[in-house]
Formats: C-alpha cells, sequence, structure tokens
C-alpha cells in the first residue's frame, strides 16, 4: 500500500491537528545555489504555494531504512544534497519543480548543488555522476527515462549514497538502487482525465490523443488510465488517432495541426500535458476554430492552461503537482536520522474545471 499524500492546503490542517507538522511556511524569498558550472546562482522566487506534503514514514507499504540500504547517519544541516533536473526549464512544471527543491534547501540551510540535463538522458547520467564526483552526500533525480540508470546507480550503491527519485519511477530496485520514489498515480490522473472527457464529450464521437515522450511511465500511464476508462466508461467514444508531442508546446501545435487536417470531425482532444494542450489550442486558433470546438482535457495544473479553461479553450486539467521539495528533503531528513521511510510516497493531486479555474488559479504554477 503507498503512502498516499494531499496537496498541502488540506493535509496542513489534517497534520497540524495530529501534531505531525508544527508549521509549513509558504516558501518565499530568494534562494542561493551553486547550479552544475559551480557558480553561485541566486534566484528570486515568488511565493510557492501549493506544497505537496506527507509524512514520508507514514502508510502502510514497504519501507527502507539504513540498515537495509546501507550508509550511515547524516545531520542534512552539514551535508550536500545533489539535484539533478531532466528536461530544461522551458516547461513551467521543471521551473516549479526545481523553485521548490531550492527554496526548500535554502529554508533548511543544506547545500544545494544543481545540474540540468536539457532533455538529454545521456547527460542526465553524466550530471549526477558529476554531482557523485562534486561531493554530493545525498542526490534527489527527478528521471528523465525510467530505463537505463544502471551504471550510476552502481556508482552510489558503492558509497550508500541516498537516492530520492521524484516525478517520474525509474526501474531499479527499491532500498537498492533508490530509497524512496515521490511522485503522482498517472494511471489515475489518466483515468480522471478520462472521466473528464467523457463529461465533455456526453461519451460519443472522434477523439485525439497527444501522448507525451516516449521511453518513462508518465507516458505510459497516463495512456493506459485513459484507455481503460474510456473503453470501460465510453464505447461510444472512438480514440482515433494517438501522436507523440514530447509533451512539448511547439510539437503539440504541430502534431495538432495535422490531426485537424485528417480529422477534420475531432470532437476532443487528450493532451499528456499542459504544455502539449496549449500547442493545440494554438493549432485550433490558427484553423479559425472557436472555444469549445473541440473539448481539449490535459494534465499538469500550470498557470496558462488554467487560464485556458477561463478563456473556454480547455475544458479540464488534471493537477500534476511538481513541488516536491519539502517532501523530498523531509524523506531525506527521516531517512538520515536512521527512521523508515515510505519505498513509494505517492501524492493526491488537484484538478480544474470552469467551476474553479478562476477562484483556484492562484494555486496553479
Ligand atoms: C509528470 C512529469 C511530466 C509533466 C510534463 O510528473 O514527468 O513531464 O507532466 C513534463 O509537463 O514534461
Amino acid at each position: 500500500m503507498k503512502t498516499v499524500a494531499t496537496p498541502h492546503r488540506t493535509l496542513v490542517r489534517t497534520l497540524l491537528a495530529t501534531g505531525l507538522v508544527t508549521s509549513l511556511a509558504l516558501m518565499t524569498g530568494c534562494t542561493k545555489s551553486e547550479d552544475d558550472s559551480g557558480n553561485d546562482k541566486s534566484a528570486s522566487q515568488g511565493k510557492d504555494s501549493g506544497q505537496v506534503v506527507a509524512s514520508p514514514s507514514g502508510g502502510s507499504g514497504p519501507t527502507c531504512a539504513i540498515g537495509t540500504y546501507g550508509g550511515k547517519k547524516l545531520d542534512l544541516k552539514s551535508a550536500t544534497v545533489g539535484f539533478s533536473q531532466s528536461e530544461k526549464e522551458a516547461n513551467p512544471f521543471r521551473i516549479a519543480e526545481t523553485a521548490s527543491i531550492k527554496a526548500e534547501a535554502r529554508k533548511r540551510g543544506v547545500k544545494l548543488l544543481t545540474a540540468n540535463a536539457q532533455s538529454q538522458f545521456s547527460k542526465q547520467i553524466s550530471d549526477v555522476q558529476d554531482l557523485i564526483a562534486k561531493g554530493a552526500d545525498l542526490l534527489v533525480v527527478a528521471p528523465l527515462n525510467s530505463d537505463g540508470w544502471e551504471p550510476v546507480l552502481r556508482t552510489a550503491a558503492a558509497r550508500h549514497i541516498p537516492i530520492v527519485t521524484v516525478d517520474r519511477k525509474i526501474n531499479a530496485a527499491p532500498c537498492k538502487d533508490y530509497v524512496s520514489f515521490i511522485g503522482s498515480d498517472f494511471v489515475e490522473q489518466g483515468k480522471r482525465a478520462a472521466d473528464r472527457m467523457i463529461a465533455a464529450t456526453g461519451g460519443k464521437g472522434e477523439i485525439a490523443i497527444l501522448l507525451g515522450a516516449a521511453g518513462n511511465n508518465v507516458t505510459t500511464e497516463r495512456t493506459k488510465g485513459f484507455e481503460d476508462r474510456v473503453k470501460e466508461k465510453a464505447p461510444g467514444l472512438k480514440i482515433v488517432f494517438r501522436q507523440t508531442g514530447d509533451f512539448a508546446r511547439e510539437k503539440g501545435q504541430s502534431v495538432t495541426e495535422n490531426l485537424i487536417q485528417s480529422k477534420p470531425g475531432i470532437k476532443g482532444i487528450y493532451a499528456e500535458n499542459d504544455e502539449m494542450g496549449l500547442g493545440a489550442v494554438n493549432a485550433l486558433k490558427g484553423a479559425g476554430k472557436k472555444p469549445g470546438d473541440v473539448k481539449i482535457v490535459t494534465i499538469d495544473g500550470t498557470r496558462n492552461a488554467v487560464q485556458g479553461i477561463v478563456d473556454g479553450w480547455i475544458d479540464g486539467v488534471i493537477e500534476s503537482n511538481p513541488r516536491f521539495g519539502p517532501l523530498a528533503f523531509q524523506t531525506l531528513d527521516t531517512f538520515t536520522r536512521g527512521q523508515a521511510v515510505s519505498q513509494d510516497i505517492v501524492i493526491q493531486d488537484s484538478s480544474y474545471t470552469k467551476d474553479n479555474a478562476k477562484s483556484d488559479l492562484d494555486k496553479a504554477f
């Protein structure tokens, strides 16, 4: 059974009531960190709201402790944490994810080394090796791909470096190759997107899927959740088009331009992330369509996509909360103090429709 967390607002009330969380400040202010060039970079950030909070040692699923993983107790304050980001920070999901990690490191006074793989997997492997070489005692990794991690995990394991993966899962052994995974339930996200699409289309007509990038569990699971749910709940809804937009806005737009040429009667588009969904909106605008002509459902929860709901172009956005900072550091802190942490820490995500898009826009990232 996985540990399930809910977005910080509801959970903080619960945890405060149980004394599990004494305080959770919304992150504001500047951060100071060394990037992969080793230069200090200070970036001011706006208020970082919508934190995901959970107790890393909650839940009844398999856990991981130092005795099994190996290594020694550490005081996080005197340690160096390395953060490996996967994709270039053109996508607000990545910008918010990195900002949350930096803000939490700053808040805890932990030295942070960061690296960005610019969406190239070979660079991410060398980034992680560099972070280890530069003295990272612990690692937080946002993996680009789910496979191909063995070489660097072997290096880390030999030094018993605790690794927490955030966002995407890696196909490796928990509590051996890494300590914990923290992220969303992507199959559930796909199912919720399907429910939204069924409601928007009345469960009939032809629809398309803009697939995420290949080679990671997020795309596979968001697709599976969506397709299984459509098959189960709306046999009259036909998926007649599937093509990857690589989680990118430009490609989402060009793929949609081809889609509306080949399928002029398309009734709905399921975009597996907001950036591709916004690309689809641009394509529809370019083709002279009006808001609502084609029902669009996307996943992430970025401000632009939620604004797209307010403007009538997007019908629903399922959140995939990237603000892992507090939870990632809380997990590392708990583990290095010698306490067990859950191997799978699954967060709960909210969603946006026309009923709450305007009022909840400040929760978007
Ligand atoms: C989801 C994350 C995905 C986002 C995209 O957790 O892996 O990658 O949904 C991003 O925006 O490209």
